[in-house]
């Protein structure tokens, strides 16, 4: 309990000291090490690591945007919020985007441009340090693929597919996941480390309609406004209940046991049935017989004397 205690003034301290040293701009946190399965769904351990959202993480108005085409809405009625994990490999983000109006793009208007942010959309901007351009590292709803920029360009979804990036996409009625791994080796990203973060969401009102909303990180000049995200301590998922144990196997024969009997022989052929004995029957029937008129015979002959 003493120790609880201890714990827990630590934590407020901690927590005080953490309010009055940051600004509320971007909200920084630690990202937790664990390999989620990239599936478009949401791990368990990403709920045990820091997330941003689209606006009250971003010191953003909720529902600003600051760009649009066409005639749009005062609001933007998206709004997303992004998680993290990490492993020797890997940054994983799990963006999970809400969106009333979803508007399909379609693949083939996708496959025809490089660097499509005119699509309900979610961008990660990315730097991991002074030496290296930003990432823009994006997906369209629909999983129609990836778009950004890589080295200071736009580049296909091929050649982010080739440089080891990967997404999953769930697209749903009012919305959409997406599921993002970004390569950090050849960033010297590891424990310890850290790296910028923001994250924009383009939203298709409807054709040729769009908002804009989030942060764009255009190099390590403008990391003021992003989320310093360290490489923390490797999470810990429960394991589940146990199941209740099943029903006993045998024991497995093990070579300290005496090896299994040999087959019983077979029991040998039934010896032929006995013949039926009717005429053995019949024998001493007529023996019996033949006996009791001997008798009677012999009763009469005395009688006769
Ligand atoms: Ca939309």
């Amino acid at each position: 309990m003493k120790e609880m205690k201890k714990g827990l003034t630590l934590l407020l301290i901690l927590t005080l000291a953490v309010f009055m040293a940051i600004p509320a701009v971007a909200v920084n946190g630690t990202v937790g090490k664990y390999t989620p399965v990239l599936d478009g769904e949401k791990d368990e351990a990403y709920d045990q690591s820091v997330k941003v959202n689209l606006y009250a993480d971003q010191d953003i108005p909720k529902g600003e945007y600051f760009h649009s085409e066409g005639d749009v809405p005062d609001t933007n009625a998206a709004d997303a919020t992004a998680w993290f994990l990490y492993d020797d490999a890997f940054v994983y983000v799990f963006v999970d985007v809400t969106d009333p109006d979803m508007y399909d793009i379609g693949k083939e208007l996708f496959d025809s441009r490089v660097n499509n942010y005119q699509a309900d959309s979610a961008e990660l901007w990315l730097v991991f340090g002074d030496d290296y351009p930003y990432v823009k590292f994006s997906a369209v709803a629909y999983g129609h693929g990836m778009f950004g920029d890589l080295d200071g360009g736009a580049v296909t979804a091929s050649e982010f597919a080739e440089a080891g990036y990967d997404t999953v996409t769930k697209t749903r009625g009012d919305g959409y996941s997406i599921e993002y791994k970004i390569p950090i080796t050849q960033y010297g990203l590891k424990e310890g480390g850290t790296f910028y973060f923001t994250l924009q969401i383009n939203n298709m009102v409807s054709e040729d309609n769009l908002v804009v909303s989030g942060r764009q990180l255009p190099g390590a000049a403008n990391t003021d406004d992003a989320s310093a995200l360290t490489l923390g301590a490797p999470i810990t998922i429960a394991a589940p209940e146990p199941e209740p144990e099943p029903e006993p196997e045998p024991p497995a024969a093990t070579e300290e046991q005496p090896a299994p009997a040999p087959e019983a022989p077979a029991p040998a052929e039934p010896a032929p049935a006995a013949p039926a004995t009717g005429d053995g029957l019949a024998v001493t029937a007529m023996i019996f017989a033949l006996a009791a008129v001997c008798l009677s015979l012999s009763k009469k002959k005395k009688a006769v004397k």
